[in-house]
């Protein structure tokens, strides 16, 4: 019960890696809130994740909010206070990949990725610190980027520069905010099987090159970040901050 008591708050915590890190902050004693976009079915499965968070014992609660929207970081915010009464752990997760060539990206298409990833990012954070900076108790701050902040992608153009942003965000964040008490780390996923990446790797030849780079012989799968994620929200981590913690079967320093 590394999380007992804590309140925590993972965004896109509907499917995928964020849900999965929302049901492991659950197992482990955390009431838990998520976000995702506001659509019908996003809201249906915003509706069912709670559940399954509050399966575990503990509170839960959602909200339907665009990442893109900067007044969301604040509504987020007040949603894990309302529920909670607090917010210990703010974990940006949601984001998109619209894979797409470089030299005829839509400018829409590059706009609207640098607003969730990014943008979101930066204005949830800002909102989530200033909670925790009012409470005069600290917190925990991770951010999910990507191993694509430290390597390209040829259809992600508008993608890695997110991530490679987000990662930085968690480094000019943890220096502003450890005088607060407030820790800030980065997750950098290696290729994990979602929602995000469903079309891209149905070619079967881009998924087993994907498979043959990665030393651990596999692909990733969502669960596989919730431990990691647990591991930087909790005490286990009180010395950490400003890291990079790749999780990624290996796939980064597979040179030769
Ligand atoms: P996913 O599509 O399964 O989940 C994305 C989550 O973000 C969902 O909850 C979704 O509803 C939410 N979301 C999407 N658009 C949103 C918006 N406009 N406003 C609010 N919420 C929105 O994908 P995933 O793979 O679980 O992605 C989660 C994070 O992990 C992303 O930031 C992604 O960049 C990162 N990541 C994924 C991989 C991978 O291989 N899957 C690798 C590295 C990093
Ligand atoms: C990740 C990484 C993965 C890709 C996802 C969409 O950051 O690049 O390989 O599948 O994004």
């Amino acid at each position: 019960m590394l999380l007992n008591n804590r309140n925590v708050f993972v965004t896109g915590g509907s499917k995928g890696i964020g849900r999965a890190i929302a049901l492991k902050c659950a197992e482990h004693g955390a009431n838990v809130a998520i976000s995702a976009e506001d659509s019908p079915e996003s809201r249906g499965a915003l509706a069912a994740t709670a559940e399954a968070i509050a399966a575990h014992g503990v509170k839960s609660a959602w909200i339907a909010a665009p990442a893109e929207d900067p007044e969301t970081g604040q509504r987020l915010v007040d949603t894990a206070v309302r529920a909670f009464g607090r917010l210990d752990t703010f974990i940006n997760n949601a984001g998109i990949c619209p894979f797409h060539s470089f030299l005829d990206m839509p400018r829409e298409t590059y706009q609207k990725t640098v607003d969730v990833n990014l943008n979101g990012a930066f204005f949830a954070v800002q909102a989530a610190a200033n909670q925790m900076v009012a409470q005069g108790e600290g917190g925990a701050i991770v951010a999910v980027s990507s191993i694509s902040a430290l390597v390209g992608g040829g259809m992600q153009t508008h993608y890695t520069p997110t991530k490679a942003g987000v990662l930085s965000l968690m480094q000019s964040t943890a220096v502003a905010l450890g005088p607060h008490g407030i820790r800030c780390n980065a997750l950098l996923p290696g290729t994990i099987e979602t929602d995000i990446n469903r079309a891209d790797l149905a070619d079967t030849d881009k998924r087993s090159y994907m498979e043959s780079r990665t030393p651990l012989g596999r692909l990733g799968a969502p669960d596989d970040l919730a431990g990691p994620a647990v591991f930087l929200a909790s005490d286990l981590a009180q010395y950490v901050t400003g890291a990079a913690l790749l999780v990624d079967g290996g796939l980064f320093v597979n040179l030769q």
